[in-house]
């Protein structure tokens, strides 16, 4: 196998080897490198056909194995708003937003949407295929939410693709939209805060790979903790949104921490910091619509940059909100096409079109072609039927236990698999005294897990708040909780109350300053230098850098079942979380006009050796694949 893996090598057979070749080369005896992409590609699925996917094991399994099929484009794509961006900054097009008189609109579906309804598990040959179709068809939307929040670290590590490449080919796709992402400053697109040099090269590579508006916002609403990040996208020239995590009720006397002055003074500060854009981020869903009509009314009158409003519909009155913002003048607001909304995602895109057609904030979008597209998004979500979190109707709840969008399904199968179902209405009920217990906090990724973290500890281990208060009970606090109150996700307005730190930290004092100021900065060529190691010899392109920095094990795990399965990412969703069924035909790309045509013929008895033979044509070839039977 050396000597004919040697002599197959581009390398050699370019004839530019010298005696340190087999040195510098050790991929030579790795047997999975020598496997062309077609072969790893029919592993994966044969492993997958015999053994299942781990996580559609037991779950239902769509119906149709059509792939989806986009609408056609009806035209070229005419210049949209990133064209303006292109042509004349981040400025132009925040003044642009300014002269608008009608509502404008970003699309949440290939972020948000799938985020907050599939457990973010939507793959990048779902998106892709479609993006044409939203350049040519809707060049009137303000921008295409697509990255970021925590469809990063999915894609390396349920996807088992790259979250760059994903990008880069929807930037290619919609040269005309605006493409956005959701950062977490300085938690980029992590659970913690990251040296301030790693956020600034995940900025800059962002930026770069293609991505236009940056939504900037912190977990605790600290601006001191989102600087770095601002002024990291502003340095890009790409644009600045930057973000109001909106909590509590403003109407409401007894909730006065976030009051309307609370979150006026915070949008002066975020303007003063340089956002071409104000964010107004909703992440539960509790802006009622009275609230929404004084909020923004107020938020317009005080600022001179436009404003854009995002929230969550798992009261069902969201819409409603959406409705009162345009009233009060908001100049734009996320919805998730039709498909994918609703819920615990966005309100309706197309609903939201036709309540305001004929008004003053008409939208002026083609209403037939958001039909078209939301159908086809409505095949592509029957492929992820098993990520469906089942949740029936509206809940009022919400405005109880303040749990975001994309957490509360999470946080109710986490409870499901700790056996905690029948106690969901104490879960919700603690989640609630835990956020008074740590000082009415926002609650949005990350410090919305360390609250649900606590809360599911309480629950499962029967203590109530005055018990965890109590400085004669002994309490466990999860690592999370301990992290938090050491200061590592930065300060909440007021700081955290003395008692919690105390009963948490015992004689530890925190750190109330700035996390990101007592960080060292990483050193990238020593970091480069370990990874290039790391991957024995690999060259390290600066996305799979960022990747790593980011989330060092879950890319090593990530680039090591690469190895081994190939460019998976090709193929059709219902393959890749099922296999395929004996007969079954399927295409994948794995270049561009590379294409394996792949038919299953039948599944071997498993042999003596606990080894399966799947049988397979492959471009018309016969190949056969021995995987283990691991059922
Ligand atoms: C995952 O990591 O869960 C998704 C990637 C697929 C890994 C493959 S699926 C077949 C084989 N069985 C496993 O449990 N993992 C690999
Ligand atoms: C994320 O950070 O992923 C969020 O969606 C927060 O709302
Ligand atoms: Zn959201």
């Amino acid at each position: 196998a050396f000597v004919e893996n040697l002599l197959k090598h581009p390398t050699f057979l370019s004839n530019e080897y010298t005696t340190t070749f087999i040195d510098q080369t050790p991929d030579l005896f790795n047997f999975n490198k020598r496997r062309d992409r077609g072969t790893k590609v029919l592993t994966y699925i044969a492993d997958i056909t015999v053994n299942g996917h781990p996580e559609t094991t037991g779950r239902a399994k769509p119906a149709d194995a059509k792939p989806p099929r986009p609408p056609k484009p009806v035209a070229a794509p005419a210049p949209g708003t990133r064209t303006l961006l292109e042509n004349e900054g981040p400025r132009a097009v925040a003044d642009w937003m300014l002269a608008q008189q009608r509502l404008l609109l970003t699309d949440t579906t290939m972020r948000d949407g799938h985020q907050s309804l599939l457990a973010t598990r939507m793959r990048s040959i779902d998106m892709i295929k479609v993006a044409p179709s939203y350049a040519a068809n809707l060049p009137q939307l303000f921008s295409v939410e697509c990255w970021g929040g925590a469809t990063f670290d999915v894609a390396y590590r349920f996807l088992q693709e790259c979250p760059w490449q994903r990008l880069r080919e929807l930037r290619a796709a919609m040269p005309n939209l605006l493409t956005q992402m959701l950062l977490r400053a300085s938690n980029g697109v992590g659970y913690t805060n990251y040296p301030d040099n790693v956020v600034q090269e995940f900025v800059r590579q962002a930026a770069e790979t293609g991505v236009d508006v940056f939504r900037v916002f912190d977990s605790l609403n600290w601006v001191e903790n989102m600087r770095v990040a601002m002024d990291a996208v502003i340095d890009t020239g790409k644009i600045c949104e930057g973000t109001i995590c909106y909590t509590g009720d403003i109407l409401d006397p007894d909730r006065a921490k976030y009051d309307l002055k609370y979150y006026v003074s915070m949008a002066k500060e975020l303007e003063s910091a340089g956002a071409h854009i104000l964010g107004l981020k909703d992440m539960a869903g509790l802006l009622k619509p009275a609230a929404a009509r004084v909020l923004v009314k107020a938020l317009k009158d005080e600022l001179s940059i436009p404003v854009h409003f995002h929230t969550h519909d798992t009261s069902g009155i969201a819409g409603g909100t959406i409705l009162a913002a345009a009233d009060a003048g908001v100049d734009a607001v996320d919805a998730a096409m039709d498909a994918f909304s609703g819920g615990t995602s966005q309100p309706c895109l197309g609903s939201i079109v036709e309540a305001l057609m004929h008004t003053e904030r008409d939208t002026e979008i083609d209403i037939e072609r958001i039909r078209d597209i939301s159908n086809y998004w409505e095949q592509v979500r029957a492929q992820y039927v098993a990520f469906e979190s089942g949740l029936a109707a509206p809940a009022s709840e919400v405005y109880l236990h303040e749990m975001p969008g994309g957490q509360f399904t999470n946080l109710k199968a986490q409870a499901r698999s700790m056996g905690l179902e029948d106690k969901w209405p104490d879960v919700a009920r603690t989640y609630a005294d835990v956020n008074q217990m740590f000082g009415d906090i926002v609650k949005v990724t990350p410090s919305s897990k360390v609250v649900g973290d606590m809360a599911l500890m309480m629950v499962s281990q029967g203590l109530t708040r005055a018990e965890v208060e109590d400085p004669d009970t002994d309490v466990a606090f999860p690592d999370s909780v301990i992290d938090m109150m050491r200061g590592n996700l930065g300060q909440p307005p007021g700081g955290f109350p003395e008692g919690i730190v105390g009963k948490v930290l015992k004689d530890e004092a925190p750190n109330t300053e700035r996390p990101g100021k007592h960080l060292p900065p990483v050193d990238l060529a020593a970091a480069r230098a370990e990874l290039v190691k790391e991957l024995e010899g690999k060259a390290v392109d600066d996305e799979d850098l960022n990747g790593y920095l980011m989330y060092p094990k879950v890319f090593l795990d990530y680039m090591g079942r690469h190895r081994v399965y190939g460019p998976v990412r090709t193929l059709p969703t219902r393959a890749f979380f099922y296999g395929m069924e004996p007969g079954e035909e399927i295409s994948a790309e794995i270049d561009p006009g590379k294409i394996l045509e792949i038919r299953l013929q039948t599944v071997g008895e498993t042999g003596e050796d606990g080894e399966v033979k799947v049988f397979f044509e492959l471009n018309g070839q016969p190949r056969v694949i021995r995987v283990p039977d691991r059922k």
